[in-house]
């Protein structure tokens, strides 16, 4: 045992000593952070992050994608004060309710846009993305069942998506190294390629045509399968934690088309996408398709606290609440009175400063021209955005597109040079990748630009001298 005194304040050696003694971080090489100690972040305001040696960083990742309306937020502390004050906590089994839940529910249909003939007017609560996407797994599985179709169990998903570290998330995840450490994926989940036209997109193949070949894949891979053995795909609108990879235009409409086809459930993960970060409310909007589940968590309170849901399209709530009687799942922390509460804040302040707007409108405009100035720079293959995520490929030439190889680490060589110069930014394999406030001013979009830019800058350099480039 230990005799640590939590309310002693504690330097940047001695945290560092006790963070890699103690607290196991989510992917994290152990033996790396017990080398080089974790970097300590401090406290927070607007679009910064500082760290315990007073390093002020600007974070262009949002905390992890979450922080749509940026740091301290006094409303949202308070809304979680009065409603712990209130009622800290009940939970929502046994024909029990809170009104914070009952507020949030309500409001979230309200702006969940109807498509077609989907509309969305319930919610199921837990506290993450991961567990949402497992309340999928049940919801379809259950849904089929109830339809009187059990053997429409085969949940298509795609590679390099993220929706999850759970069993069931990791699972539809299309990550190897996740799947390589877990015996995953579970049984009856498949996935096919990810719509990436500059990786994938064959000499010729214009984008839209390289769209409709990937939506392709899943016509093919429902065929392969038995149509009738099949019974959702999911997807990120835009893959998220995968690199950023944002699909050509034709592929969304041409997804719908086949999963109307089949009758297939379609399974929309905006854990990143939803909550303005797109422009809109939720990214199936921004896209034009008709989800049936849409699973949201982070920016819903900007990640002040804990929360996630799914929004249940009528499709399966019908079935679900008219044929299902009690459906034996949900976590206690499903509509956590304090969770919601803040959510409900949350969603006010974007309301009232317009937040989605502002992201569709001059703001959005703004950071895709200037973002998209970065193509001209010697290392960068290619620099696309979309709304508030952007997403750029360090290429070790220009003219040929020639990509790194995957162990000269360049990405991780970028954020070094991001990191120590005062930018948060994230890599994945050779792109980096953004999701800042979407707060952000014109001066914060020509300061992250300039962050940017001298991060690729030192990154070419220090490349130069290495002799890779
Ligand atoms: N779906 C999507 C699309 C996500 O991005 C999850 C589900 C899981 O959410 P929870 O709340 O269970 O973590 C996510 C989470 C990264 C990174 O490195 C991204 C996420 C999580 C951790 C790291 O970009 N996204």
């Amino acid at each position: 045992m230990n005799t640590f005194n939590p309310s002693e304040p504690l330097g940047t050696k001695e945290i560092q000593t006790l963070d890699s003694a103690h607290f196991i971080h989510p992917f994290t090489d152990h033996g790396d952070l017990a080398t080089r100690g974790a970097r300590v972040i401090t406290r927070s305001e607007g679009v910064y992050v500082w760290d315990s040696e007073g390093e002020k960083l600007f974070d262009a990742m949002s905390g992890l994608w979450c922080v749509n309306v940026g740091y301290g937020r006094q409303a949202l502390a308070q809304a979680a004060y009065d409603q712990m004050m209130t009622l800290p906590f009940y939970n929502s089994f046994f024909q029990t309710t809170n009104v914070p839940a009952v507020k949030l529910a309500t409001k979230l249909a309200a702006l969940a846009p109807k498509v077609g003939d989907r509309s969305f007017e319930h919610v199921f609560f837990s506290s993450s993305g991961s567990e949402s996407n497992d309340s999928n797994v049940r919801m379809v599985r259950r849904y089929w069942d109830l339809l009187g179709q059990p053997q429409r169990k085969v949940i298509i998903s795609r590679h390099n998506a993220y929706h999850g570290s759970t069993m069931a998330g990791a699972s539809l995840g299309g990550m190897s190294g996740m799947h390589a450490q877990g015996d995953l994926p579970i049984p009856n989940i498949t996935h096919i390629g990810q719509p990436y036209y500059f990786e994938d997109g064959k000499p010729g193949e214009t984008a839209d045509e390289f769209g409709l070949r990937a939506a392709g894949w899943l016509e093919e891979k429902i065929l392969e399968l038995g149509a009738d053995k099949v019974a959702a795909f999911i997807a990120e609108p835009i893959q998220g934690a995968g690199g950023v990879i944002i699909p050509p235009a034709t592929y969304w409409p041409e997804i719908q088309r086949i999963v109307d086809k089949y009758g297939i459930l379609l399974i929309s993960d905006e854990v990143i996408c939803a909550f303005g970060r797109l422009g809109h409310w939720f990214a199936y909007e921004k896209f034009g398709y008709k989800p049936d589940l849409v699973t949201f968590a982070k920016a819903v309170t900007s990640g002040y606290i804990p929360l996630g849901g799914v929004m249940v399209g009528d499709r399966v709530a019908k079935v679900l609440i008219e044929q299902g009687g009690e459906f034996n799942h949900g976590y206690t922390y499903s509509g956590h009175p304090v969770a919601c509460a803040v959510a409900l804040a949350n969603l006010d302040i974007m309301e009232q400063e317009q937040l989605p707007q502002r992201v569709r409108g001059e703001m959005g405009d703004y950071f895709a021209k200037r973002y998209a100035e970065l193509n001209d720079h010697p290392l960068v293959g290619v620099a696309e955005s979309c709304g508030f995520v952007a997403g750029l490929v360090l290429v070790k030439n220009k003219q040929t597109l020639e990509r790194f190889n995957p162990d000269d680490a360049v990405g991780m060589v970028c954020r070094r040079h991001c990191f120590t110069n005062g930018l948060i930014m994230r890599a994945v394999g050779d792109r980096m990748i953004i999701a800042p406030p979407l707060t952000l001013t014109h001066a914060e979009i020509d300061e992250l630009l300039r962050l940017i830019r001298h991060a690729l800058d030192l990154t070419q350099r220090e490349l130069h001298q290495k002799g890779l480039i």
